[in-house]
């Protein structure tokens, strides 16, 4: 199989009959620091063979979930240009009934499936408040997808977990705003509960969005802005089971393979995976 035609792995072709519909998304057009992010969906799929279709842990094998890959949006040039591709992707799906699953790609391709979706609930990992109004003269930059995502929901909505790092300017509109989030020091001395206790109390639909640079660049390298202090790989895997019934709809984003030696992008796969078996196992899906 060619790359342009790689699948995720034990994904079916088309979407009949699948409740579970993933799609790339190859935009990196405002990445500021390390770019390349373009390459992740294919390099996560390429990983997602790695692994074994049975995942012990929700006693779910892969082979016998029904979940489609649709392949990738076309590469396009500007932000409004995936803004519109990811919108009516997400319109279609959402409208047939589908949890969507998308592979970045940087993290602005979140803002507008979230603002479709229109979930109860948003819980983002993330080192990056991106709280920005704006960034570059650019509003859909990925410096600045929690802010839409508040303005689209409403601050009561959204929950950061993992963040450690924005601006100043971005405190204050935090603290204004009331923006609810959990850094990753709050997680070293409170220890994860803190979070599984914030889970609890999430309505019945949650979007959970990946940001791979949640994770600590010891086990995440390959991100466009990789940052210090970082979330471990088993509490992500422990914060999917925690909302596994409650996801209706899921994105990682920021893995960029020019800078990876395949770590990052198996424990993108990986995740993945996790989130497939852990719906599925809810009977959601
Ligand atoms: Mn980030």
């Amino acid at each position: 199989m060619s790359i342009e035609n790689l699948l995720f792995a034990d994904a079916s072709i088309t979407a009949e009959g699948c409740p579970i519909v993933l799609l790339g998304v190859p935009y990196d057009g405002t990445s500021t620091f390390r770019g390349g992010s373009r390459f992740g969906p294919n390099a996560i799929r390429q990983a997602s063979y790695n692994f074994e279709t049975y995942e012990i842990v929700h006693d779910v094998d892969l082979q016998d979930v029904r979940f489609c890959d649709l392949g990738n949006l076309d590469e396009v040039g500007t932000s409004e240009a995936m803004v519109q591709q990811v919108e009516a992707f997400a319109r279609d799906q959402l409208s047939a009934g589908k949890i969507t699953i998308m592979l970045g790609g940087e993290h602005s391709i979140t803002a507008p499936c979230v603002g479709v979706h229109r979930p109860p609930a948003f819980v983002v990992l993330d080192a990056h408040m991106d709280f920005r109004e704006s960034y570059l003269g650019d509003r859909n930059s990925h410096a600045c997808v929690t802010r839409r995502v508040t303005e689209q929901l409403g601050v009561d909505r959204v929950l950061v977990v993992g963040v450690r790092s924005y601006s100043g300017e971005e405190a204050k509109a935090v603290k204004d705003l009331g923006l609810k989030h959990i850094t990753s020091f709050d997680i070293l001395d409170g220890g994860l509960d803190r979070v599984l206790k914030a889970l609890e109390g999430l309505p019945d639909e949650v979007y959970l969005s990946l940001d791979m640079d949640a994770i600590d660049p010891a086990y995440a390298p390959a991100v466009g802005n990789p940052e210090p202090f970082g979330l471990t790989p088993l509490h992500v895997k422990r914060i999917i089971s925690a909302l596994g019934e409650k996801i209706v709809g899921f994105d990682v984003t920021e893995v960029s393979p020019p800078w990876d030696q395949g770590n990052t992008a198996a424990l993108a796969a990986r995740l993945v995976r996790e989130v497939i078996a852990a719906v599925h196992r809810s009977g959601r899906a």
